[in-house]
């Protein structure tokens, strides 16, 4: 079906968006390596049942979690789209224990911390996933080692996430926008479909993990409880997919601490600090219910966090109510 007029494409975004407004040199390479990147990666996804490649590896990752197939393939991927671009720096990934160093740094080297396949257990029965990516730069003359890596969420220069779904859509956020390109598997590039995304005033839904509730703290689930009375429940158990659908039609996610997960089970570093960035570039907040997700200095690559996130106004009456308020 032929596209109906000429839509803006990533390339032609990156390039032209970003003229004259003091964005970051090479930032597009990098973006459109994370495109390349992603087109591959759905590829793979699609095909997975018919290529034998589900299923998992047999081992776990730094995580502990048994490792898909797929999640090792689309770490290879993006690691070799991102070294090709000739602006990066260092890459943190959640299945790489330690932090990638790409030879040949170049002087606007960027670091990127990823999930390069989240929701991967959705894989086997054709559920969405995604892949996610925060962005810093590194300071200049920075030497880059396993520290570089440790940075707030609030020093991003940008973050992107893609969601395998109905569609495939490349999500974008920097300084002065969200937007979101859809993959054309005509042009086999990403055109413009969402410009200048903001999450909506009204929120109709709440995306939690109900069976927890028995483990929450009293606060929270006083909190849960008044979420469950106002709003519908959307839970799709893949992150992206559950943030997608609350960043295009209004919604909260919230996956608290409980007593199994005192540190929270989302991960701050390539989940929790770029999807904060998202929302909050697009008029949304990100909490641990106790802090702003972007504040907080990280100690490891992987370490855990609790999750509340996405409309601002229930963010914060959530973060209210958890307090104790
Ligand atoms: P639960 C997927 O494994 C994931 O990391 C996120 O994508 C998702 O939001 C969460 O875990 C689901 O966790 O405990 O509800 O299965």
């Amino acid at each position: 079906m032929a596209v109906i007029g000429h839509r803006t494409t990533l390339q032609e975004f990156v390039t032209s968006d970003w003229e004259g407004n003091g964005q970051h040199d090479g930032l597009d390479a990098v973006i459109m390596a994370i495109a390349e990147g992603s087109i591959r990666v759905q590829r793979q996804v699609q095909q997975a049942s018919l290529a034998d490649a589900l299923g998992t590896t047999g081992e776990t990752n730094v995580q502990g979690e048994i490792v898909q197939r797929l999640d090792t393939a689309s770490s290879d991927i993006f690691v070799e789209t991102l070294s090709q671009s000739g602006h990066i720096a260092v890459i943190g990934c959640e299945e790489i224990e330690k932090p990638v160093i790409v030879e040949g740094l170049v002087a606007d080297g960027y670091i990127v911390l990823m999930d390069p396949l989240d929701g991967s257990s959705n894989i086997d029965v054709a559920v969405s996933i995604g892949s996610i990516f925060g962005i810093w730069q590194k300071k200049p003359g920075e030497t880059v080692n396993e520290d570089s890596l440790l940075r707030p969420g609030n020093e991003q220069v940008a973050a992107a996430y893609v969601v395998y779904g109905s569609s495939t859509v490349l999500v974008l956020a920097t300084k002065n926008n969200v937007c979101g390109f859809t993959l054309d598997s005509e042009s086999g590039g990403f055109a413009l479909t969402h410009p200048n995304i903001k999450i909506p005033a009204d929120c109709p839904y709440y995306s939690t993990n109900e069976g927890n509730n028995k483990v929450l703290d009293e606060p929270t689930q006083k909190a849960i409880t008044l979420l469950r009375d106002k709003y519908s429940q959307r839970y799709v158990g893949s992150l992206v997919a559950d943030f997608h659908r609350n960043l295009l039609k209004g919604g909260i996610f919230a996956y608290p601490a409980d007593q199994n997960r005192k540190e929270g089970r989302l991960r701050l570093m390539y989940e929790a600090n770029p999807l904060g960035y998202v929302a909050e570039q697009a008029g949304g907040a990100a909490s641990t219910g106790y802090e702003r997700i972007l504040d907080i200095i990280p100690q490891q690559l992987h370490q855990r966090t609790p999750l509340i996130l996405g409309n601002k106004d229930v963010v914060e009456q959530t973060v209210s109510v958890i307090k104790g308020g």
